[in-house]
């Protein structure tokens, strides 16, 4: 069928009602359509993309692969999937992973409900008849029982306006809006713009073609080997074959994450140095993102905290020869584990390369992009190509880019003025029926994923199915119950080292943005029993209507 056929027989459908409305066919989206249709409802994906895959099908930049290992960051739901599918690598590429939700989207037939290359704009609250609106910018009108929000937490990059963009007569690229077609760099000069994750997947590829990349860091981020290589399939197997028992340490992780047996329940201030040092280096050989778990007090205490940053300094020190790029590298001012911890794969071997150069904007900060390159303070850097690996509008970007209107005209992006307000991070006071999957206040990007995605489908499956058994037309989150958990999810913030670094967690990557906490950071175990215990005690919190 041409895409011109598929869009008229989709615009045919734009008179419908439906139940629910899921915004967004990445990792959460696809599995909540799954479990709407097993329900019986009516409903349809909208997806800006022209396919499925939401964050894996735009970050497409050399390197790209995911820093959860591929069994973990694997849906559990089904287990005729889970024996099928085989993954090659202990950390899955990106293209892995896409094909990964290719194949879910094909084995469950889920592409004949979705609506691809198409945004949703505007959703609004209609109170009488206790429906949402949904307006895209094919013009359509959609009206929805239920609207829930698979946005994604990273999902709307961050705006960069650097003076003198435009006229930049190289290629300018952002990792997070990677081309379809492969980008070959060989003999070019290249710029790297951001250290976070991405810059760190991305430069040492980009490294083995270019003539010479420069990378342009303002803040360092801390980075542990990955050690990815080929999954074995000893491994696999086993897991595979003890899957529950997997499943039952991965549930019970505050990480949504199997942590292995060399992890300490104790706090670093209470072990000698040497001990300290025995763990981190077994960690750091082990590799992945459990190093911060190494001691259960480096997230609380600055003095336990230093010691990991200190060891994670005195490797990159031995590993870079030239000792003012070793000096940025370890210049972090902010606690380990405080900004996203990096996964890499030679990230800082490749400093050691002739044709790497790292350029520290906090001595040289660019003044301005011109023609040929970029120019700071002291340089100008002559470059064929620019790669902004900035970062995302995190948590909030995607839900305040469309115009959402609840009870009494109230506008989200006015209510979330001052930063966002939600009830688990699930719904917000005044949006009725509106459901955020991984929503700011929940635990979302400080675990595993697909744990948080799948746990909160799960909730809001079972959600709508009581609502409808019991023949209620709404359910909202009171104000009284929402204030309770902003609350408590600051104070769990505040308890920890997480407000003291500028974190995107925190907002502080955007300028302007209120600075909050807006992660849940009190960890997937205890979230998850807050979930089922507010079932439990009758939907505790939130208020269920009937019309009339
Ligand atoms: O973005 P980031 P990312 N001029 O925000 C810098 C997930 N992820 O795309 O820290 C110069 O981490 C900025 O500096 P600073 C993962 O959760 C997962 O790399 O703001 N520099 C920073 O160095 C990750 O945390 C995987 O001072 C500017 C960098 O750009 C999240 O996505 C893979 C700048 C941005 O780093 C985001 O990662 C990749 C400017 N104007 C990503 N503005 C997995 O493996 C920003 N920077 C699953």
């Amino acid at each position: 069928m041409s895409n011109l056929q598929e869009k008229l027989n989709q615009n045919d459908k734009s008179s419908e009602k439906i139940d629910v409305i899921i915004v967004g066919a990445g990792f959460s989206g696809l599995y909540m359509l799954y479990r709407v249709r097993e329900l019986g409802m009516t409903v349809r994906i909208i997806e800006a993309a022209a396919g499925v895959g939401g964050t894996w099908y735009w970050n497409r930049y050399p390197g790209a692969r995911c820093d959860i290992e591929s069994l973990q960051y694997s849906y559990s739901f089904s287990d005729k999937l889970r024996e099928e599918w085989h993954w090659s690598e202990r950390y899955a590429s990106q293209p892995e992973i896409l094909n990964y939700l290719n194949y879910v989207a094909d084995k469950f037939d889920l592409r004949k409900d979705i609506q691809f290359q198409t945004r949703v704009t505007t959703a609004n609250f209609h109170e009488t008849l206790a429906r949402w609106n949904i307006q895209t910018d094919n013009n359509e009108q959609i009206s929805a029982k239920f609207c829930i929000m698979a946005t994604g937490c990273l999902s709307v990059p961050k705006k960069i306006d650097l003076k003198g963009m435009d006229t930049f007569k190289g290629n300018i690229y952002y990792t997070s809006q990677w081309p379809h077609t492969s980008i070959d760099f060989t003999g070019q000069r290249v710029a790297v713009i951001g250290t976070g994750s991405s810059g760190i997947q991305s430069i040492p590829i980009i490294a083995q073609q270019a003539d010479h990349v420069y990378v342009f860091q303002q803040t360092p981020s801390f980075s542990i080997p990955a050690h990815n290589g080929p999954l074995d399939t000893k491994v696999e197997q086993s897991w595979k074959i003890n899957y529950d028992e997997h499943r039952r340490k991965v549930l019970g992780s505050s990480f949504g994450v199997e942590v292995n047996d060399m992890i300490s329940d104790k706090p670093a201030t209470t072990a000698t140095s040497e001990e300290q040092q025995e763990v981190y280096e077994t960690q750091w050989q082990i590799g992945g993102l459990t190093f911060i778990f190494s001691f259960n007090d480096l997230l609380f205490n600055k003095e336990a905290n230093t010691t990991a940053a200190d060891f994670v300094s005195s490797k990159i020190r031995a590993i870079v020869k030239d000792p003012m790029t070793a000096e940025s590298l370890t210049s972090q001012d902010y606690p380990i584990g405080c900004k996203r911890v990096c996964i890499d794969t030679n990230y800082y071997d490749t400093y050691n390369r002739n044709n790497v150069t790292l350029i520290n904007l906090r001595k040289e900060n660019i003044e301005e992009i011109t023609t040929i390159g970029i120019k700071t303070k002291n340089n100008i850097y002559q470059v064929d190509n620019i790669i902004f690996a900035t970062g995302f509008d995190a948590m909030t970007g995607a839900l305040l880019n469309i115009n959402i209107q609840g009870r009494s005209g109230n506008k989200l992006k006015e209510k979330w003025i001052k930063g966002p307000c939600t009830y688990l991070g699930i719904m917000t006071a005044d949006f009725p029926n509106l459901f955020m999957i991984t929503g700011p206040g929940s635990p979302s990007v400080l675990t595993n994923m697909i744990v948080s995605i799948e746990q909160h489908v799960e909730w809001i499956t079972e959600c709508l199915d009581y609502l409808r058994k019991h023949h209620y037309d709404s359910i909202e989150a009171t104000n009284e119950a929402e204030d309770a958990w902003v609350n408590q999810v600051n104070a769990i913030a505040n308890a920890t080292l997480f407000p003291t670094a500028n974190s995107w967690y925190m907002g502080a990557n955007i300028p302007g943005k209120p600075r909050v906490c807006m992660v849940y950071v009190g960890g997937f175990v205890a979230y998850h029993k807050i979930c089922q215990d507010i079932v439990a005690n009758g939907y505790e919190g939130f208020q269920l209507m009937k019309n009339n």
